[in-house]
Order: C-alpha cells, then sequence, then structure tokens
C-alpha cells in the first residue's frame, strides 16, 4: 500500500486491461456487422458511464441501439436513473433489468426489438427489399451480464455465465422463440484508458481479470467510494466510520480484526482484508450502490 505500489498499479492497468482477443472480437463483430439490425448494448448499472463501451460508435456505426443496464437490483436506483434519463435525452432507448427475477423480460426486449423495426422494416420496404427477422447484436464490457440477458431471452442455459471477465470466448448466434436471433459476444474493452476512474470502476466490479489488477489499489478505491458516497454502508459493513490518506493502513487494521484476518504473532493479513472487500462487491454483497454519480 505505498505510495510507489500506487502508481505502478495505475500503469499496470493501463498496459494490460486490452488483451489481444478483444481486438479479434472487435474484428469479428466488424465483419458481421452488415447483418445486424439492432445492436442491444449492455451495461452494468452501477457503473452506468465506466461500463459503456468508448469506441463503440465507431465499432457499430449508426445501427439502431438499446441500451440494456443490468444488475439494476444491485445499484443505487436514484444515481442510476439519472443517468437513464440523461441517455433517453440523447435519444437512446433504454430498459433496467434485474435479471435474477422471474419477469417475462423477453416480451420487453421483444417490444423495443420490434418498435426498432418498424422503422427498419419501413426503410427496407421503400428500398423494394422484403422484411427482417431481426437479427441482433449483444455487446459491451466483460462480465456486464450479456449471456445471462440471452438465457433469459431463451428461458433456458443456452450459453455459459460466470461472475468473472471472460466467460464468453466466441461468437454464436442464438435463436429466441422464432422471433430474432442474437448474436452473443465475448465482453471487449477499449485500447487506451484515460480516465482513471473508469479503470477503477471496471475494476471494482470485475470487468477487469483480477491476475492483472494491483488489488489493493483497487480495494481502497471501494472503501474511498463507499466512505464518499455510502458512508452507512461503510460503517454498517465494516465499522469504519472515516478515511484518508493517513489513517488507511488503521482502516485496513481495523477491518482485519473485525473479520479475524490474523496471520501468525497477531499481524494481520492484507491480502484477506483486500479479498473480503472485492468479493464483497463482486458477489453483490453491498447492495444500492453506484459508482458513477453524475455532476461529480
Ligand atoms: N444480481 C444480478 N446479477 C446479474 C445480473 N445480470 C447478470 N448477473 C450476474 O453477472 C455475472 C456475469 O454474467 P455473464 O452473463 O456471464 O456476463 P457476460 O457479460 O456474458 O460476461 P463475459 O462473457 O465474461 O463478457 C453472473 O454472475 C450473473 O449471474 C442482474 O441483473 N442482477
Ligand atoms: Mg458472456
Amino acid at each position: 500500500m505505498s505510495n510507489d505500489n500506487k502508481k505502478e498499479g495505475v500503469n499496470k492497468i493501463g498496459i494490460n486491461w486490452y488483451p489481444g482477443h478483444m481486438a479479434k472480437t472487435k474484428r469479428l463483430i466488424s465483419e458481421k456487422l452488415d447483418l445486424i439490425d439492432v445492436v442491444i448494448e449492455v451495461v452494468d448499472a452501477r457503473i452506468p458511464y465506466s461500463s459503456r463501451i468508448k469506441d463503440l460508435d465507431n465499432l457499430v456505426k449508426n445501427k439502431p441501439r438499446l441500451i440494456v443496464m443490468t444488475k439494476y437490483d444491485l445499484c443505487d436506483r436514484k444515481e442510476t436513473d439519472k443517468w437513464v434519463i440523461k441517455y433517453q435525452n440523447e435519444g437512446y432507448k433504454v430498459l433496467t433489468l434485474d435479471l435474477t427475477l422471474n419477469t417475462s423480460i423477453d416480451k420487453l426486449i421483444s417490444k423495443e426489438i420490434d418498435d426498432i423495426m418498424t422503422e427498419v422494416n419501413a426503410k427496407r420496404a421503400f428500398k423494394g427489399l422484403s422484411k427482417n427477422k431481426p437479427k441482433v447484436l449483444i455487446v459491451g464490457v466483460p462480465n456486464a451480464g450479456k449471456s445471462t440477458l440471452i438465457n433469459r431471452l431463451v428461458g433456458k442455459k443456452v450459453v455459459n455465465v460466470g461472475n468473472k471477465p471472460g466467460v464468453t470466448k466466441d461468437l454464436s448466434w442464438i435463436r429466441v422463440n422464432n422471433n430474432f436471433e442474437l448474436l452473443d459476444t465475448p465482453g471487449i474493452l477499449w485500447p487506451k484508458l484515460d480516465e482513471e476512474k473508469v479503470a477503477f470502476n471496471l475494476a471494482s466490479f470485475t470487468a477487469i481479470k483480477e491476475d492483472v489488477l494491483p488489488l489493493d489499489e483497487v480495494s481502497t478505491y471501494i472503501l474511498k467510494m463507499l466512505y464518499k458516497y455510502y458512508p452507512l454502508k461503510l460503517k454498517e459493513r465494516y465499522g469504519v466510520d472515516f478515511i484518508d490518506e493517513e489513517n488507511i493502513v488503521e482502516v485496513y487494521d481495523a477491518i482485519g480484526r473485525k473479520f479475524g484476518c490474523l496471520i501468525r504473532g497477531g499481524n494481520i493479513d492484507y491480502d484477506k482484508v483486500i479479498n473480503i472487500i472485492i468479493n464483497d462487491i463482486k458477489n453483490g454483497y453491498i447492495k444500492g450502490i453506484t459508482f458513477d454519480l453524475l455532476n461529480n
């Protein structure tokens, strides 16, 4: 947790977070783009800005787009809803979803796709072309919930899901009730990371592989964000009610003692403390949080 480590950690995120297979996924998506009628951009409702792929317009051009915010059950709805309104004002269609619920989201999505296709088909008819069965591209950062969304739409497990980035490795077509076809894709990020906050937000919500992350930096970031925006949750979970640059080691010590993370000699096992904090966020034990706050 030294300052040197901090600098190195930020660099590490910058260097390692865009593995070659993401470039390949983008190339494959580009090749298939002519077939696509609608793009569903899957966004994590807890980071409604940071989890939007920054160069997506270059990739999917002007294809009609629907933004689906997953994990609505885990976010701070008051804050996330501000982003929904912002994106709607920018002209996007936006849906917020809790994919753990047993509601029939296929009707919701079908309706949005039908709306978009009415326009698409009108243009096709004008050109003398027949109606299309919609082909829908699902894109998003790693771990956003793309494959979960597809399984929910189909009504059974047709693609693998998992609470870590990089679960989907290939592009695959899936048919939904004869209504439309979906293209599941591996999560993608963008090559140049110029916003440090975005990197830490993506890291906090497991869009970046753990083995390339400075985990102590990520857990400290999480603690500071909780202190700044959700102090009651910080207090409730960790018994901590104040954090600044000076007392951060004491904070880790206090959390370590609270959770019994001790090594021989009564010293604190910092790796364990870091794991607890990261897993609390990863597994959604701390709910009602959004780390992108408009006007902040
Ligand atoms: N609580 C909650 N968990 C969700 C929701 N949607 C997805 N998840 C969880 O998020 C994790 C990632 O889901 P995936 O569908 O595998 O994500 P993905 O975007 O396909 O990830 P990659 O294929 O790795 O890019 C899984 O543990 C899901 O159970 C949601 O609305 N609420
Ligand atoms: Mg997937």
